[in-house]
């Protein structure tokens, strides 16, 4: 067998599915977060071309429909209302229908495949600001691309209607360990995460779920989070693994900057412990090098925010990421025969 050739995504026979593991213990993480770059990165490796051997690289956009003032009080957050005063952020209220399917529209025509829409809420509450979003599913999906969002929690009946929608997928991150929880977000609690997940996932939504680091988190912090997701069965569809981009006026503004290393070595575990999953390499990676960049690649990221825009904070600039990919001998994922 050649194994550079493309061969059938083992993940999608039943046999390989049940190889699947959702029972990592916490030692075998912080084993794999530990070992040495190497080592990590070999096995890494291996698991990606034995899952991803088409070298595809999903481009995911994003965009803020709804920006700012959210009760939430995660330290990371420009958008927490409960630093607003030194922020500065300006709060805007729900874009409109057809202004979000512009952007759709202008991402897809610079290779985006998925659309990720974002809204500082709390929660999803029904009402006319709900039908306004389940619209946008609508229309981003009659543009054929992938329709994400995330909205703060969602109950069964609302991910239902989202589903309904023909939403691709829900974003709703762990954050971080079960155990450092409570030192980045007080107003919400890590049960309330996990219901939003179950709600989406009995809706046969896709999971987006993944976390941060750089928070202060410890290695064994990382290595729960990872658990913790490794845990779902079946594991989350995508996992974003961004780096703490810290915002002034944010409780953790002064936080060091994450070594670039690091986050390869987040990814590495990341791609081991979920192998059929897109690893997204998302916030923070505007502060890498190219590099650094390559390096989480060959670790096993195989997706990416694509735009000059994340939510509130900027991102890498779309052609020199189109290069990049190109430069890597990676190539970008297409949109889905569907
Ligand atoms: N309000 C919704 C929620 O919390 O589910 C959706 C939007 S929220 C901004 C989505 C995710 O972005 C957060 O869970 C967090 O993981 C990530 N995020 C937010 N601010 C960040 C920052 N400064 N650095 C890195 N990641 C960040
Ligand atoms: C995720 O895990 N990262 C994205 C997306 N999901 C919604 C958000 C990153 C936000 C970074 C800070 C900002 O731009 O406001
Ligand atoms: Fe609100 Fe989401 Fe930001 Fe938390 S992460 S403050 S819930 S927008």
């Amino acid at each position: 067998m050649n194994p550079f050739k493309a061969q059938p995504r083992e993940a999608e026979t039943g046999r390989e599915r049940r190889a699947t593991r959702h029972d990592w213990q916490t030692f075998e993480i912080v084993d794999l977060l530990e070992a040495p770059l190497f080592d990590l990165i070999d096995e890494a490796r291996a698991v990606h071309r034995r899952y991803h051997a088409d070298g595809q690289v999903q481009l995911a956009s994003l965009l803020s429909i709804k920006t700012g003032a959210c009760p939430e009080d995660c330290k990371y957050c420009p958008q927490s209302a409960h630093y607003a005063k030194k922020t500065g952020l300006e709060r805007e209220s729900l874009l409109d229908v057809e202004d979000v399917l512009s952007k759709a529209r202008i991402a897809k025509d610079a290779g985006a495949t998925r659309f990720c829409m974002g809204a500082a809420w709390r929660q999803v509450k029904d009402g006319p600001e709900f039908e306004k979003v389940l619209d946008m599913v609508r229309g981003v999906r009659d543009l054929e691309m992938e329709a994400c969002v995330t909205l703060g929690m969602v109950t069964k009946d609302q991910a239902g209607r989202l589903a309904e929608a023909g939403l691709t997928a829900y974003n709703h991150n762990l954050d971080t360990s079960p155990e450092f929880y409570n030192e980045i977000i007080t107003t919400r609690t890590y049960e309330d995460r996990l219901e939003t997940i179950a709600n989406v996932r009995s809706a046969g939504v896709q999971v987006c779920c993944g976390g941060i680091i750089g928070m202060g988190e410890s290695i064994e912090d990382r290595a729960r989070l990872l658990q913790e997701l490794a845990t779902f069965d079946p594991h989350p569809e995508s996992v974003p693994i961004n780096a703490l981009v810290p915002v002034a006026g944010t409780p953790l503004e002064s936080q060091a900057k994450v070594e670039p290393l690091e986050l390869v070595r987040m990814v590495a575990a990341a791609r081991i412990l979920m192998p059929a999953s897109f690893v997204r390499l998302s916030a923070g990676r505007s502060a890498l090098t190219r590099e650094a960049q390559i390096l989480c690649f060959l670790a096993g990221a195989n997706s990416i925010f694509y735009g000059d825009k994340l939510l509130t904070t900027e991102n890498n600039d779309a052609a020199d990421d189109r290069a990049l990919i190109e430069e890597a001998g990676l190539r970008i994922k297409p949109a889905c025969a569907s």
